[in-house]
């Protein structure tokens, strides 16, 4: 029976897809029927209330859509996430990590430093590295309708996060083959998870600009889940008569999505060990970054994670944390005003391992997703989620929140990596974090903090360089480096001595 649903799915996708010309098919009454049962016996039926009305195409995409559902998970996912248990007994023990699980770039020597930077780059030489990036986010808080990836911060090359990001992946290439003495390069292979709304916008810009020098094949863009929106009844809501309103699973799902697209297949055919997952809007990140990778390799955890010290009590990052003697992380929606606010003897605040959705994974952990991605929780986001009555059949915009999205968030895994497999490593946060998240307007974390942020460390790297860096004007304006020139701000001393009038673009490097 299973069998030959899913093959009558497959044909009619294949068939009712306008693009493909051929005409949709109505779901045969058998499938339909039993489709109907499910859903009745859910108490979701009333997603069915104008489906004798639609037309064919309307009946074929409602049917595939309500298909890929299960109306009795949902109802779990719902009940749960509309009446949390309470917290039964004690309340969880909630401390910093301990300091076997810690590591700081802050307080490591320049040795230490330089021999995770030389192990992580033998990672890379070894074609043993991929890279993971988040980018299902819709970018709400910033008021962009293009993906994150594609937004320009102002410098003056005016290039996107997207081309920053790739030209990061050209340069360490190119510094892995000539540390290894290669006799071509390695590669980075780049897996781009994309959300509904942000995957055709996201492949057409690296079509249009060509990928931004990398192969193709080694980019490969892939997309995450959707959950239905829920009613604060716990009723699916219909964004239209033929359609159920959906939104992104959250970037926890992530692990789903890594075996339903099957980039973990291809990661094991390339010989895959060491992954670096990232977030799309940090404009400072290294990716696939040897002192990161080295390091983690060494300590052979299955995950690590990236902090940047917190910069105030009320600042909008998740915390690193053992609950109950096991990693985890304490989201900014979901902490209390005196944890966030208590301070340890040195003065410090006591939970300042901030979190900056940049983490490393073994494969050997990826290996085992299908263990325990099932098992991460769902948080509940209350929103105004815009619907179609199913009494009356009209749409209605709400005024205030009407029902909740679901999602899984990424660093929920933590908590099912023993202490002894998990690291935190504590980075300079001018030098690593400066994320993109308001949009105009805003005093933090926007475009202008990003740009001023890029600008202000490709000086500090031209200074240590030995360049002399002058301002026209009085603002520090800074410099930008093409990654394709320097990733972390090696490679500029040609520039030794050197006048460079600021703001300035570095884009040439000597042999060029
Ligand atoms: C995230 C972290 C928060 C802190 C902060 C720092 C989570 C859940 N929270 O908060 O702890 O580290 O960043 O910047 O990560 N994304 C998807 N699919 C989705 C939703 C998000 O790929 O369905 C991506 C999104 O494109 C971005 C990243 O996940 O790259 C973080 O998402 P966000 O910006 O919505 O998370 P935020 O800023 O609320």
């Amino acid at each position: 029976m299973a069998g030959n649903l899913v093959n009558s799915l497959l044909e009619r996708l294949n068939l009712t897809s306008s693009t493909h010309g051929a005409p949709a098919q109505e779901p045969a009454e058998d499938e339909l029927k039993t489709l109907r049962q499910k859903y009745e016996k859910a108490k979701q039926e009333h997603v069915f209330a104008f489906y004798d009305q639609l037309n064919t195409q309307e009946k074929a995409s409602l049917f595939d859509q309500l298909s890929t559902f299960d109306p009795d998970r949902i109802n779990v996912l719902a009940d749960k996430a509309l009446h949390p248990p309470t917290a039964s007994g004690e309340e969880p023990s909630i401390e910093p990590l301990p300091e076997s699980a810690s590591a700081s770039v802050l307080d490591a020597s320049k040795e230490q430093t330089e021999e995770w930077y030389n192990a992580g780059l033998g990672h890379i030489a070894k074609n043993t590295v991929a890279l993971v990036l988040m980018a299902g986010g819709q970018g709400t808080r910033l008021g962009s309708s293009d993906p994150k990836g594609c937004f320009d911060i102002g410098l003056p090359s005016h290039k996107s996060l997207f081309q920053m990001q790739a030209e990061r992946i050209l340069k360490l290439q190119q510094l892995a083959k000539h540390h290894a003495s290669l006799s071509t390069e390695p590669i980075v292979p780049w897996y781009v998870m994309t959300s509904g709304p942000t995957r055709a916008p996201t492949e057409k810009y690296f079509e249009e600009h060509n990928y931004f020098g990398l192969s193709k094949e080694n980019v490969i863009i892939f997309e995450q889940g959707v959950l239905p929106c829920i009613s604060n009844e716990g009723k699916i809501l219909m964004e239209s008569k033929s359609k159920v309103a959906v939104a992104p699973d959250g970037n926890g799902g992530i692990y789903q999505a890594l075996l339903t697209s099957d980039a973990r297949s291809d990661m094991r055919k390339r010989g895959i060990e060491h992954i670096h997952a990232y977030c799309v809007d940090n404009c400072l990140v290294k990716v696939a970054d040897p002192v990161f990778v080295g390091f983690a390799a060494s300590k052979e955890v299955d995950i690590a994670t990236k902090v940047v010290r917190k910069r105030a009590a009320n600042e909008s990052v998740g915390l690193i944390v053992q609950k109950n003697g096991k990693p985890d992380v304490v989201e900014y929606s979901e902490i209390d005003q005196e944890m966030a606010e208590a301070k340890d003897s040195s003065g410090l605040l006591k939970f300042r391992a901030a979190n900056i959705v940049n983490h490393y994974y073994s494969f050997r952990c990826f290996d085992t997703i299908e263990e325990w991605a099932h098992k991460l929780p769902h948080h509940v986001a209350k929103k105004k989620i815009p619907y179609c009555d199913t009494e009356t059949g009209e749409s209605v915009k709400p005024e205030k929140p009407n029902g909740i999205k679901l999602e899984q968030f990424v660093f929920d895994v933590f908590p099912f990596i023993p202490m002894d497999k998990f690291a935190c490593f504590e980075v300079d946060r001018k030098e690593e974090f400066s994320p993109l998240k308001n949009g105009k307007g805003s005093t933090e974390d926007n475009a202008e903090t990003s740009k001023r942020d890029i600008m202000e460390q490709g000086a500090r790297w031209l200074r240590s360089a030995g360049a002399v860096v002058v301002s026209e004007g009085d603002n520090a304006a800074g410099v930008e480096v093409s990654p394709l020139i320097s990733y972390g701000g090696e490679g500029l001393d040609y520039l030794r001595g050197r006048e460079i009038k600021a703001p300035a673009v570095i884009e040439r490097s000597k042999d060029e």
